[in-house]
Order: structure tokens, then C-alpha cells, then sequence
């Protein structure tokens, strides 16, 4: 039987931490990465990508990108990972799904064909949120990394991927860090969450 990819999908305000944490979790647990947004990032400046320009515009609008292009991005990843060794299923989506689309896109294309384990919701205040990105966008040369893009990318996250935190945590499936310390110390929480998993 084809071994079935293990993900967990990795959520929280833009600038939470959630990349710098799955480079810590990718090196102590053996998962491999997956970066929704940059893997949007990469097919926006693909040659000949058709889906270039509206992709742009989400990214700058703090808008979300429909589903059907991003689950493509993130399913040829994951098939590509898995064909190169079948023993590498284990998957940190990052930034996904974030919203109702982005769900239900999920489940009608990859359920019963990847498990979702768990959320691991980096937790932190709006202001700690736009001071991080505010920062980074010194040097990122990301076209969403400016005060404009920042307030449109906290109304999506408040309005559209936190009540799909919220709905998994009903489901139990949630697990919680405060996102808010320094990056050892968030590490040190999410260390104790795969322990435990
Ligand atoms: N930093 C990190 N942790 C720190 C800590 N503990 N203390 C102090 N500083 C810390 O970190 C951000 C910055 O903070 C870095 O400079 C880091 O050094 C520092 P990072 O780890 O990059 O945070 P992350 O949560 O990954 O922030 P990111 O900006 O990537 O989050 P977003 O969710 O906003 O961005 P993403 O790339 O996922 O999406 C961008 C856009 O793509 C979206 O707005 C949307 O338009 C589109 N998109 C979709 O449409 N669909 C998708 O499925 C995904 C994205
Ligand atoms: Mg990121």
C-alpha cells in the first residue's frame, strides 16, 4: 500500500514565527518543509506562469490566493518529496489552509489521502505580528513586508484562517504555543508538542 503523507499544518499571524520554526522542526524532527507562500512566491516568478499577476496581487492585497493553484503547488511538492524517498512523509504545512476555500479545497482533493495529525497555531498579539514584519521588510524585498499590505494581512488572518483555527480546535486537533518570546523559547514549547505527538 503507498505510504500515506503525515501533515501538520502550521498557523498564525503573518510574522508569527512560522517559518523560523519549521527550520527548527525540520532539523530536530525530520519533517520536510512546505511553505504555502513561498511556494506562491516561487510560481509567481516562474517563467511563463500564467497565474503570476493574480498571485501578485493577493500577496500585496493580503488577499488569499484560490485554492485550486496553491493545493497544486503543494501536492506536486509533496508527490515530488515522496517519489524521491517514499520514507519522507512527513509534512509541516506552512500557512495553509487559511481559509474556507482553502478547507474545503483540502478536504475534497486530499482527504482520505493525507492525515492531518495536528494545528500547530503560533500564537501572538497583532502589534508583535506588524513589529516583526516591519522589520524584516528592512531587507526581505517582500512586496507584502509594508505598514499597507500588513493591516490587509491581519483583517484575512482575524476574519478568514483564525475561525479555521477555531474550527479545528473544537475538533481537539489544535496545538497552542505562545509565539510571542524569543525563538528558543517558542522552540522549547514546540519541542515538548512533537515530543508528546
Ligand atoms: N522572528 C521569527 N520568530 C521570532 C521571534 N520568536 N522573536 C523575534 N523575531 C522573530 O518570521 C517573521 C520575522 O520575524 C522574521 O524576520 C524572523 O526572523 C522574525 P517568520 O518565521 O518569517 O514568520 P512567518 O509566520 O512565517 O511570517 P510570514 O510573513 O511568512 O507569514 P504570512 O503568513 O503572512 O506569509 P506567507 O508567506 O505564509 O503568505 C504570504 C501571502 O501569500 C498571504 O498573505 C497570501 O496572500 C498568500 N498565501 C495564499 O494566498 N495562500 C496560502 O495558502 C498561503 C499564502
Ligand atoms: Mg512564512
Amino acid at each position: 500500500m503507498a505510504v500515506v503523507p503525515e501533515v501538520v499544518f502550521v498557523l498564525g499571524g503573518p510574522g508569527a514565527g512560522k517559518g523560523t520554526q519549521c527550520e527548527k522542526i525540520v532539523e530536530t524532527f525530520g519533517y520536510t518543509h512546505l511553505s504555502a507562500g513561498d511556494l506562491l512566491r516561487a510560481e509567481r516568478s516562474r517563467k511563463g506562469s500564467e497565474f503570476g499577476t493574480l498571485i501578485e496581487k493577493c500577496i500585496r492585497d493580503g488577499s488569499i490566493v484560490p485554492v485550486e493553484i496553491t493545493l497544486a503547488l503543494l501536492k506536486k511538492a509533496m508527490e515530488e518529496t515522496m517519489a524521491k524517498d517514499p520514507s519522507k512523509n512527513l509534512f509541516l504545512i506552512d500557512g495553509f489552509p487559511r481559509n474556507k476555500d482553502n478547507l474545503e479545497g483540502w478536504q475534497r482533493h486530499m482527504g482520505g489521502k493525507a492525515h492531518v495529525k495536528f494545528v500547530l497555531f503560533f500564537d501572538c498579539s497583532n502589534e508583535v505580528c506588524i513589529d516583526r514584519c516591519m522589520e524584516r521588510g528592512k531587507s526581505s524585498g517582500r512586496s507584502d513586508d509594508n505598514r499597507e499590505s500588513l493591516i490587509k494581512r491581519i483583517e484575512t488572518y482575524l476574519t478568514s484562517t483564525k475561525p479555521i483555527i477555531d474550527s479545528y480546535s473544537v475538533e481537539g486537533k489544535v496545538q497552542r504555543v505562545d509565539a510571542a518570546g524569543a525563538v528558543a523559547e517558542v522552540f522549547a514549547e514546540v519541542k515538548k508538542v512533537f515530543e508528546k505527538k
